[in-house]
């Protein structure tokens, strides 16, 4: 009977149809018979090999599905040579996370990526390799471990839309191997011209296009990034098939949660924009089912840099549009609130707090066992298009481009008068792309100076950023150097693997040193308070705005508490008395320009 079933059989009966259904969908019945074979034997071999660690691991989260949604989640997120050199540095260094509180670590440009540019390691050469600069699969396999012991979960980048031209996968295709042609797009360029009349552009100025002659393929092959990186097909099941085995055998090394890279693009289909396409959502919910039998402890995270209304959905969905079947499906745990962040930087910049409170009321409803991932910077841009509709939404005089693009040049620095100094991406400043920046020069710690009251401001609006992503619930991730306030880099110039890529401006080497500085200082001391403030509120997951009474302020409840955050250089007052869990003192009835007070229950 079914308890004398290992839980892996279980598992297989219990998911197996989730998995199956997925296939039907991607594949066809035909095909299903044939591929599930093979899966389950993939699924099979990475379970038995499974250390017992990890299988203990996968039966406590099982019990306890919302581990990762807790009050004292915190992320990290850096490259592993810009913080410590190489993986051997990065353990040494790992008191530095654990003395901030980090319960996720996010390593980029981990994996053996393509020679010379590798568009920052999102050209792998090999998945199941570490970069040789950096070290050993084995010893991340060991810094695995020891975060675990810490209670750090380690996440790595699954760079699921393409590979390098180089990967050994692409070289068979050049070598004209049929079956690993197949792994990829390859189009006639009459084709490529149709097909590129519906596409978007992510790089219009560095990597226009979205296809890159081939020779040796005997065509243009689907290129949506740079030309290096190559899209996979993933209509042919056997990429769904190298795939899952890919991310098992990593998993089984330790890795604890994946990113997946550019989830939206993972379907082309004649007719459409190719993103966000209802098959691109099986595919990962085949992934997360594949999980979910052999490697369950381990976490999925989407990264879909899409307008708001499409970002739920990688979520998972019930019978909605995208789901036929009937009950829910999940798809990934973690979702990046690409929104709330852009929406940060829009608030500061218009002193207006109207666009994070229609995204963080659009934020709600989460699965359980899901919670999004807030951040204010990361390695990429800040891309001020994906917030359009929200703003659309809202009543307001200016048109959404324009607000947008005014949130843009201030955020460039362009507006006389603006303290930021980030530099327009992928555009002169003339069309609306994206702007680059560190979370320091963008706040405006670089435009300070030495004026200490202008750093004032700078520290403040770098704390309310982090309030926004700490209280509004989500698994609050901060990137590399902002801790320390690092200003903008541009050595990256000087590089030639470098030079065309300005999102090399916010990429900057960590300073040891700088740690000490008074900025650092700083940071650190509001980064640590407003962590306690959220332990203490027993808050996380998904946010709740509240009506702050003022258009200028953001209220959020966390928890048992309230929190303000005032996005404007006034002095606003707020009908709310009581105790600030940030400053230890009563809270006053005005809050000060760009102040942040956390409202504890007990005041
Ligand atoms: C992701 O980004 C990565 O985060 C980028 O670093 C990579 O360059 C890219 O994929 C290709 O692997 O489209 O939805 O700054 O927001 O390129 C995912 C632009 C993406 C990024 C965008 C992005």
């Amino acid at each position: 009977m079914s308890d004398a079933l290992s839980p892996l059989e279980q598992r297989l009966r219990a998911v197996g149809p989730r998995l199956r259904r997925q296939l039907r969908r991607l594949y066809g019945d035909a095909a299903v018979g044939p591929l599930w074979q093979q899966i389950e034997d993939v699924l099979r071999r990475a379970h038995a090999a499974r250390a017992p660690a990890l299988v203990a691991l996968d039966e406590a989260r099982l019990a306890d599905p919302d581990w990762f949604v807790a009050p004292d989640m915190f992320g990290y997120s850096t490259y592993v040579d810009r913080f410590a050199g190489s993986v051997a540095g990065l353990t040494a260094r790992a008191d530095h996370l654990e003395a901030l509180g980090v319960r996720y670590l996010h390593l980029l440009a981990l994996l053996k990526a393509r020679a010379g540019d590798s568009d920052g390691g999102f050209a792998v050469a090999d998945y199941l390799a570490v970069e040789p600069r950096l070290g050993t699969m084995d010893e991340v396999e060991a810094l695995a471990e020891r975060l675990r012991a810490a209670r750090i979960s380690l996440c790595v980048d699954l760079a699921l839309n393409h590979t390098a031209d180089d990967h050994e996968w692409a070289r068979r295709a050049k070598a004209g191997d049929p079956h690993y042609r197949a792994f990829y797009h390859v189009l006639s360029p009459e084709d490529a011209a149709a097909r590129e009349r519906d596409l978007g552009q992510v790089f219009p100025t560095t990597a226009p296009g979205n296809f890159t002659r081939a020779p040796e393929l005997g065509g243009e092959v689907w290129t949506t990034f740079y030309p290096f990186q190559w899209d996979l097909n993933w209509a042919n099941p056997a990429v769904m098939l190298a795939m899952i085995e890919v991310m098992l055998t990593l998993a089984n090394r330790g890795f604890e949660a994946f990113r997946l890279d550019s989830t939206a693009f993972l379907w082309k289909e004649a007719g459409t924009d190719c993103r966000n396409r209802p098959e691109a959502h099986y595919i990962v919910r085949a992934l997360r089912s594949a999980l979910d039998i052999a490697a369950p402890a381990t976490l999925l995270k989407a990264e879909a840099i899409v307008p708001t209304a499409f970002v739920p959905p990688y979520f998972g969905a019930d019978d909605g549009a995208i789901d036929d079947a009937g009950g829910f499906e999940p798809e990934c745990h973690l979702v990046y609130n690409n929104s709330l962040m852009v929406a940060g930087w829009v608030a500061l910049a218009e002193g207006s707090a109207a666009l994070p409170r229609a995204i963080l009321a659009a934020s709600g409803g989460l699965p359980r066992g899901a919670n999004w991932l807030s951040y204010s910077r990361c390695h990429d841009d800040i891309g001020w298009g994906t917030v359009l509709g929200d703003l659309a939404d809202l009543p307001a005089e200016v048109d959404p481009v324009a607000r947008l693009r005014a949130a843009a040049r201030f955020s460039d620095g362009q507006t006389p008068g603006s303290w930021a100094r980030g530099e327009p991406f992928q555009s002169d400043g003339s069309v609306l792309h994206g702007s680059n920046g560190t979370m320091a020069s963008l706040a405006g710690l670089e435009a300070a100076g030495d004026d200490p009251d202008a750093r004032e401001m700078a520290f403040r609006r770098i704390t309310l950023l982090n309030a926004l992503a700490i209280a509004s619930g989500g698994l609050a991730t901060t990137y590399m150097g902002d801790e320390a306030g690092l200003l903008n880099d541009h050595v990256y110039r000087d590089d030639p693997e470098h030079a065309h890529e300005g999102r090399w401006l916010h990429r900057p080497r960590m300073d040891w040193d700088a740690l000490g500085s008074d900025a650092a200082r700083r940071i650190t001391r509001d980064l640590a308070r407003l962590r306690r403030a959220r332990i203490a509120s027993g808050g996380a997951g998904a946010p709740a705005p509240l009506d702050s009474g003022d258009a200028r302020v953001l209220g959020i409840a966390c928890g048992r508490d309230r929190v303000f955050l005032n996005f404007s250089g006034d002095a606003v007052g707020i009908a709310a008395h009581g105790f600030d869990r940030l400053s230890g003192a009563p809270v006053a009835a005005t809050l000060a320009p760009w102040q942040t007070v956390w409202l504890g229950e007990d005041a």
